[in-house]
């Protein structure tokens, strides 16, 4: 069985060589066959993670990402983003499109995580409903940490389905951090990289 850190680095690698085609981030799961960067739960699969399109619901473009809960009793997480070389003070910005096609079926609560130490950094509440909503959250990096991880934990039962579109992860103001997301590695320069600038790329 891969480890969890071992699947991470491995997807790291195995996307570096598309980077540089593209400055700035790309999260619409638009244009290659990633779907996130690492699984945490029980089991191989305890996240089945699949990038698809209509008839499954999508918000923007082609593609959107489905995640089905597979792990029974247990509250498994999908890694989406990976932001590194940050220093305290800094705010990362995080926006996603997520739908579920009842009120109780897509539970589930986007978390940051602290690196390098893996601290709960919190996140926004879960919104619930149906259809797709909208989600909108800001972190501050803290004095010690560097970098965050910003994940999705499915909070309901095994079988229940949410579909995300339309990921916004960077961090405000000056400076350079090295962003890993589906599909996209590369340092980003954050003065060139404003929010609506990301944003244009795949609305
Ligand atoms: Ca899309």
């Amino acid at each position: 069985m891969i480890s969890t850190r071992t699947l991470l680095l491995s997807i790291i690698v195995g996307i570096a060589a598309s980077a540089a085609a593209n400055p700035l981030p790309d999260c619409g799961w638009e244009y290659c066959d990633d779907t996130v960067l690492a699984l945490d739960g029980p089991g191989i699969e305890p996240i089945i993670a699949s990038r698809v399109t209509a008839p499954d619901p999508v918000n923007n473009g082609d593609y959107s990402l489905r995640l089905v809960h597979n792990a029974p009793g247990e509250t498994p997480r999908a890694h989406l983003a990976y932001v590194e070389d940050l220093t305290a003070g800094t705010l990362v910005v995080f926006e996603i499109a997520r739908y579920a096609s009842d009120p109780g079926g897509g539970s589930c609560r986007f978390r940051g995580r602290y690196l390098p130490d893996n601290i709960d950094a919190g996140g926004p509440e879960d919104p619930g409903g149906s259809g797709w909503q909208w989600i909108a959250y800001q972190w501050t990096i803290t004095g010690g940490h560097t970098g965050m991880i910003i994940e999705v934990e499915m909070t309901g039962e095994a079988g229940d389905t949410v579909w995300l579109d339309d990921m916004v992860a960077v961090p405000a103001g000056e400076g350079t951090y090295t962003l890993t997301i589906p599909c996209f590695y590369s340092v980003v320069p954050v003065a060139t990289s404003t929010l609506s600038a990301v944003k244009d790329l795949f609305r």
